[in-house]
């Protein structure tokens, strides 16, 4: 049976003619092509292909999707349509409640493997067999930002990964900064509160420069160490491919004999690390807001795998107790220098969703997944934690089985007694739905050797509401971290506090705020008050504990001290017009593919440009939509002529000058010269004139060029 669709002219009355789609006899002249299951073997032609039939949520085949039905041509619609009401309905309830925290997301599919055994330490199978492969899914997200917000706002990135071990699903809630603001649970929902867009006025969303946040934050000395990494480039990552992960709070693990290591959980990108300047954060997030997830769902489909090194640093309660901090404290790292990490195993990324909703909406990461052989600490902010993801997933999700959704079910065997609820989708068979029983000898009972357990640690204490003294230093680490980056690095925390606090309109928080920064060290206040104009001396906020200044500097801490000479995973772009020479562009296009970077032509048009040799060259984005901000190296690839047009284009000029303040390094062949000029750019050693392909990529590898910063941005 063939059912055709066509358009017919009626007549709408009054004289008029209107197009209306409507149905037309059987036609039963053609012939089924292929069996379907269930219809009969039918296949229904619509204009140009072949497609199984759409049938309704129950399964019965739709005649017509286009005309709901009417009492008459013109008449009201009929409530009998039932295939209109359950199309109507459940649109209208597609949405479930967004993450309160992290909403704004990205996942993918992976594999981890253990390449380092911890035999001995944890009886954990994915940390005892070595070359085991557990299938993987990671979310990435930014934490204040709503769904629809951009992905390149200064935020902390999540890195949470489901492992599923056979031992049951192990999530790893973690960030891409190894400290957090607060260090007990309680204050979460003050310091969400006080980022998130204000009550009042609904905005500013997916962003801390504004009042309610400073406000918080200047009366939090705890997160001041916290707020220097979110100063920090970390907090405008280049791509999710170049972000490290950390699990933050000291976890522990238990081995057979139930004796405990504390352990803190690192995630090293093969890639290296990279982050992008303010001025270009803020452009990208105009020019493709979807920058981050786009990076990660091409380089997946090109099979460009991301991959991370995951690392362990283990210590004993004996280690712990030599540090004036508590490693119970979620606002204190160990130094890598003082404790190295033990690189254990790797993940790759390898596979994109199928369904955005189905498996990145609905992943529902709990921090009390563990598996046995891994264990809490008592740190107070992980404990809050324990409670607080599975209660958000029963209200994001909408009930108790939400553990048998495809992406969030585990990959080994699930038997328990827990019955009913919600949306329940096995089929538990028998008579009995309890435990012990004798009524059904195949029922799951407790398995005390391989089962989950505690480390029995000992205690006896009061019942209290206290901070410990050893959570109260709250400035050491924060100076440390600033003065363990390098001199850019500084420069740019420098003027993010002073950007963020500009945003400020209540001046008396401003003023609070780098009376804490006094308290981290008086020459970053100062700075800070001087790039905000403040008058007068700075008051430090009264703080019993004085920041030490004798922690040394933890180079490991600074992105660009341990960056990558590559452009593996980057992206070059090149800038034609009509006239340019085909063989720059394809020089270009060789050297980069030879470094593993990305390669993108931008052209006036995006239907291309014709080449000076009469070929065409094609480009893959259109000046006004491919700024520079885009990539990570630039090539302006121009005649004579071609330069002098677009020195009158605005974007042209633009995204050449943006690519100079920005401190990349700009390649050109002599005829662009024109408009270099136009774009301000001065020469230096990532200017590269006339350069060859080879070279300029061979310079772009180095990363960016710092020593131009401080002549096209202020620094204080
Ligand atoms: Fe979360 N956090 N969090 N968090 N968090 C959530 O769970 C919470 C904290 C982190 O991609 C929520 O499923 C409390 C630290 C990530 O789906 C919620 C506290 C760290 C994600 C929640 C913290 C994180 C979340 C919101 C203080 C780094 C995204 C939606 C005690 C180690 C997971 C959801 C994803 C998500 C609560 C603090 C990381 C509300 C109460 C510290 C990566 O349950």
């Amino acid at each position: 049976m063939v059912i055709r669709f066509a358009t017919a002219m009626i007549s709408a009355g009054k004289g008029e003619t209107m197009p209306l789609k409507t149905r037309t006899q059987k036609d039963t002249t053609s012939e089924a092509t292929h069996e379907l299951t269930g219809h009969g073997g039918e296949v229904h032609q619509l204009a140009g292909g072949t497609h199984p039939p759409l049938t309704t949520q129950t399964g019965a085949i739709v005649a017509d999707d286009e005309n709901s039905l009417r009492a008459g041509e013109r008449g009201p619609t009929l409530l009998e349509d039932h295939i209109l009401l359950e199309k109507i309905q459940h649109f209208d309830h597609e949405r479930i409640p967004e993450r309160i925290v992290h909403a704004r997301g990205f996942g993918a599919h992976g594999v981890f493997t253990l390449t380092d055994s911890l035999k001995g330490i944890s009886r954990a199978a994915i940390f005892n067999e070595l070359r085991a492969e557990t299938p993987t899914f990671v979310r990435f997200s930014t934490v204040a930002g709503n769904e629809g917000s951009t992905d390149m706002a200064r935020d902390v990135r999540g890195f949470a990964t489901k492992f599923y071990t056979k031992e049951g699903n192990w999530d790893l809630v973690g960030n891409n900064i190894p400290v957090f603001f607060i260090q007990d649970a309680i204050k979460f929902p003050d310091l969400i509160h006080s980022v998130k867009q204000e009550p009042d006025r609904g905005f500013p969303q997916a962003g801390s420069a504004h009042d309610t946040f400073w406000d918080f934050a200047s009366l939090m000395p705890e997160s001041m160490h916290m707020l220097m990494w979110a100063m920090s480039d970390r907090a405008i990552p280049r791509s999710f491919r170049m972000m490290e992960g950390f699990g933050i709070h000291t976890f522990r693990l238990i081995n057979e004999q139930g004796k405990a290591t504390f352990v803190k959980f690192h995630w090293r990108p093969k890639l290296g690390m990279q982050s992008v300047v303010w001025d270009e954060a803020l452009k990208i997030s105009g020019a493709d807001s979807d920058f981050h997830r786009r990076d990660l769902w091409n380089a997946i489909n090109e099979g460009n795998f991301p991959e991370w090194e995951f690392g362990v640093q283990l210590f004993d309660e004996e280690f712990a107790n030599k540090f004036d901090f508590d490693v119970l404290d979620a606002t204190k790292l160990i130094p890598e220098e003082t404790l190295p990490i033990r690189i254990i195993g790797k993940m790759v990324l390898n596979r994109n969703v199928d369904n955005f909703f189905a498996e990145t909406e609905q992943v529902a990461f709990c921090v009390r997944n563990v598996v046995p052989g891994i264990d809490f600490s008592n740190d107070p902010l992980l404990q809050g934690r324990i409670f607080s993801y599975l209660d958000t997933q029963l209200k994001r999700l909408g009930g108790p089985n939400f553990q048998q959704i495809p992406v969030n079910a585990p990959k080994c065997p699930v038997m328990h007694m827990q019955r009913d609820g919600h949306m329940q989708m096995s089929l538990q068979k028998g008579r009995a739905s309890y435990s012990p029983s004798s009524l059904q000898a195949d029922s799951p009972s407790q398995d005390p050797h391989r089962g989950l357990t505690s480390y029995a640690q000992p205690m006896e204490d009061s019942k209290m509401r206290i901070r410990a003294e050893s959570f109260a230093d709250h400035f050491s680490q924060a100076r440390q971290f600033f003065y363990s980056q390098t001199e850019p690095e500084q420069n740019h925390i420098v003027s993010a506090f002073i950007f963020e606090l500009s945003k400020v309109e209540t001046k008396c928080i401003r003023e609070r705020m780098v009376g804490q920064l006094a308290n981290v060290d008086p020459k970053i206040a100062t700075r800070v008050a001087n790039g905000l104009g403040m008058q007068g001396e700075i008051t430090p906020v009264a703080t019993t504990v004085k920041a030490r200044t004798d922690l040394k500097p933890s180079p490991a801490l600074s992105i660009l001290g341990k960056a990558k000479n590559s452009l593996e995973g980057r992206k070059v772009g090149c800038l034609g017009a009509d006239g340019t020479y085909a063989g720059v562009v394809l020089a270009l296009k060789a050297a980069a593919k030879k470094s593993n970077a990305d390669f993108a032509v931008v052209a006036p048009k995006v239907g291309g440009a014709a080449g000076g040799d009469g070929s065409v060259i094609e480009a893959n984005m259109q000046l006004a939509g491919g700024p520079s901000v885009l990539f990570d190296a630039v090539f302006v690839a121009l005649t004579n002529e071609g330069a002098k047009k677009l020195e009158k284009e605005a974007a042209a000029v633009a995204w050449v000058h943006d690519a100079y303040a920005h401190c990349k390094v700009i390649g050109a062949t002599e005829g662009a010269l024109a408009l270099l000029n136009a774009a301000g750019v001065v020469a230096d050693e990532g200017v590269l004139v006339g350069a060859k392909a080879d070279a300029f990529v061979e310079t772009a590898a180095k990363g960016r060029v710092w020593e131009r910063e401080p002549k096209v941005r202020t620094t204080y």
